[in-house]
């Protein structure tokens, strides 16, 4: 393997960092939260922050009271005004933008780009929840009665329980609360434990777009806690909604307890995305595609690319390009200039990460590149997790590879003709997202058709992840089926009805029953 010498040498101090992550939780107004239990840590260092007190079971019910109760005035605000409420929290993260994308970097160990990318996110999904705002359209339907109209209409569900997770701590709950108030829904969130600070930021900016217009106190509200906490939440009958990003193993817990009470879930979880590398396949285009989805934001994208099926004849010349490329990307501290992949999250991450890359060897695949923790760092900081990219050339699609390992750890395999190569696509237990490198019209087209790709979202001469907003983002199998963010995902946070209204002097039966 090749020597690490471009890592980031310079790791700031705990307490440097604790002091911008204080000055900046000031510019949103929020006080420093010390004495919990839930330390907020960061990546970078591996050190905490400060720590913040949890929620207990009485500080969950009296959350979903608190909702239910604005959510009675807030169903009856025209959809329009709420729309208002949404606007001023855009605006409100468009000055604050900087600053909540450097609390993000503290948190998650997002490079600035990439945090700042995040927050953009939000503002995008303001500015489509604002238009969405005046959109909640139904439809009117044909009666089979003279003299009757029917119509089907949406309602305001009630309140809705948001759980997100670390890799993307503030644009899935703004995915989640922009819909949701302008379709009448309040918004309790249960942050990660990972990242809480980010929250209590977004949380001061949308109290000061309440405040400002007018709006019932209780719309959107932080609860801070682990497992215990989401389950209080999932298994709450005040809560009619609960809308969870997280692993596969969350969603499978989460889902039959809300089925239980017949609430409503819309699941978010893992992904095993994969890119196929196809012989017309540009490989400038793609190279730079592929290790963007790979290595960006250290693989801890749901939409992550973690395998690659390249065609024959294309294998070892991408394989060398993406070695290559992958032995350019400098890793280390976030806030270094330059850096292009900060830490991994935490030491079970780099366990995860670690316990794959050994299984490697023993199922037939072979390291290529990458996969060290850097000594240096490690010295410095034993609990911040700073690791190279790696790609492991595989023999087969293994177990291992259909593991979703949360971590830049990219399988490389072979195919041979179409088949073989949608066969080894469609073989994952996830169906997030995926992709194709072709600049063959029919495998492009192919490849979006009923027997191309079964994710939720598929692209062509794209990498797996970076969707914008304005689609519907979500996936099939286990990743859970639910749909966010743009396109019609709106619907999920209403409640459908059907109204017929008999406008005549006569009363006709549907079906043409007579009766008395
Ligand atoms: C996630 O990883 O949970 O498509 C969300 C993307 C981002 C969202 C990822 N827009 O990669």
């Amino acid at each position: 393997m090749p020597p690490i010498t471009d890592l980031a040498l310079d790791l700031p101090t705990t307490d440097d960092l604790a002091a911008v992550a204080g000055a900046l939780l000031g510019r949103f107004g929020v006080a420093w939260p010390d004495g919990g239990e839930n330390e907020a840590r960061t990546p970078i260092t591996g050190g905490a922050l400060g720590s913040t007190r949890g929620a207990t079971a009485a500080d969950v019910d009296a959350a979903v009271e608190r909702a239910n109760t604005a959510f009675r005035a807030w169903r009856l605000t025209p959809p329009p005004r709420r729309g208002e409420l949404v606007r001023q929290l855009g605006a409100l993260l468009r000055e604050h933008k900087d600053d909540l994308a450097e609390l993000v970097t503290l948190e998650a160990g997002k490079i600035p780009g990439e945090a700042q990318g995040e927050v953009q996110e939000m503002i995008d999904m303001c500015d489509l929840a604002v238009g969405l705002s005046r959109q909640l359209y139904g439809l009117t339907l044909a009666s089979e009665r003279p003299e009757h109209r029917m119509t089907e209409v949406w309602q305001p569900l009630g309140a809705c329980a948001v759980i997100t997770s670390f890799n993307f701590p503030v644009a899935v709950w703004a995915w989640n609360t922009s819909v949701a108030l302008v379709c009448g829904d309040p918004v309790i969130w249960k942050p990660s434990e990972k990242t809480v600070l980010t929250a209590l930021a977004c949380q001061a900016l949308v109290e000061r777009a309440a405040a400002a217009t007018g709006a019932p106190a209780g719309l959107s509200q932080v609860v801070v806690g682990g497992p215990e906490v989401g389950k209080a939440l999932v298994d709450h009958p005040g809560v009619a909604l609960v809308s969870a990003t997280g692993s596969t193993a969350m969603g499978r817990a989460v889902a039959p307890r809300v089925a239980g009470r017949f609430g409503r879930c819309l699941l978010e979880l893992g992904g095993n995305n994969a890119a196929i590398v196809a012989p017309s396949a540009d490989l400038d285009l793609a190279v730079r595609g592929i290790v963007f989805a790979a290595a960006g934001t250290a693989g801890q994208r749901c939409t992550t690319l973690r395998r690659l099926i390249v065609h024959e004849s294309r294998h070892d010349e991408v394989v060398s390009r993406l070695a290559g490329a992958y032995r350019t990307l400098r890793v280390g501290n976030p806030r270094d200039t330059g850096v292009l992949v900060g830490p991994l999250i935490d030491r079970r991450a780099y366990e995860g990460f670690a316990r794959a890359l050994a299984e490697v060897a023993a199922g037939g695949g072979q390291v290529v590149t990458g996969g060290q923790r850097d000594p240096a760092l490690a010295e410095q900081a034993p609990e911040a997790f700073y690791v190279r990219p790696a790609l492991a050339s595989m023999a087969e699609q293994s177990e291992l590879v259909l593991r979703e390992t949360f971590a830049p750890l990219l399988y490389v395999l072979r195919y041979g003709d179409w088949d073989e190569a949608m066969a080894l696509h469609n073989a994952a237990r996830h169906g997030l997202s995926s992709s194709i490198f072709t600049n063959d019209l029919r495998e492009a087209e192919r490849f979006l058709s009923p027997g191309g790709s079964d994710c939720g979202i598929a692209n062509v001469n794209i990498g797996p992840s970076g969707a914008e907003i304005g689609g519907a983002f979500g996936g099939e199998k286990e990743t859970g089926g639910g749909r966010e963010a743009g396109s019609d995902a709106w619907r999920a946070y209403m409640r459908r009805q059907t109204c017929t209204v008999n406008f005549g002097r006569d009363l006709p039966l549907a079906q043409g029953v007579e009766f008395l």
